[in-house]
């Protein structure tokens, strides 16, 4: 049986369409003795990321570049977009991030939980995104 050449044509489209679309640009500070961070940016690439890994041991003043809340802080600090993403968000969040285009300096998971991307093994509990404001008690962006 011979196939319609448009439903040849359409299937060759729709399968190299995804290996097509250009993949998102990240900017990604971090000390290169953190290994999670490297776990991260696989995680990210893995997701259709494009990661370029800048090493520093001088995180603290990447913070203070970006001026991110100390009680945000996560290990590594990254841009994507106009977005400041801090620490181990999931690749699904910031795309969440990138089609809702929020009007917010960027979004911070602090610290180095269990069960990030990057931190092998099981959440404890629910983790929870935070705006990237400075404001007394962040807002949640998302959880997961
Ligand atoms: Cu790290």
């Amino acid at each position: 049986m011979r196939y319609p050449k448009i439903l040849l044509t359409s299937l060759f489209l729709g399968l190299s369409l995804p290996a097509l679309a250009s993949e998102i640009a990240v900017k990604l500070y971090r000390n290169p003795n953190c290994g999670c961070c490297d776990l991260y940016a696989k995680h990210l690439e893995a997701n259709g990321f494009e990661v370029a890994l800048i090493d520093t041991t001088d995180m603290a003043s990447i913070k203070r570049r970006y001026t991110v809340p100390e009680k945000l802080e996560g290990c590594h600090t990254a841009l994507v977009g106009d977005y400041l993403v801090e620490g181990l968000v999931p690749a699904n969040i910031i795309k969440r991030l990138l089609t809702e285009q929020p009007r917010v300096k960027g979004i911070a998971l602090p610290g180095m939980p269990v069960g990030a991307p990057g931190m092998p093994g099981t959440k404890r509990a629910p983790l929870e995104v935070y705006y990237l404001d400075s404001g007394a008690k962040p807002g949640v962006f998302a959880t997961f």
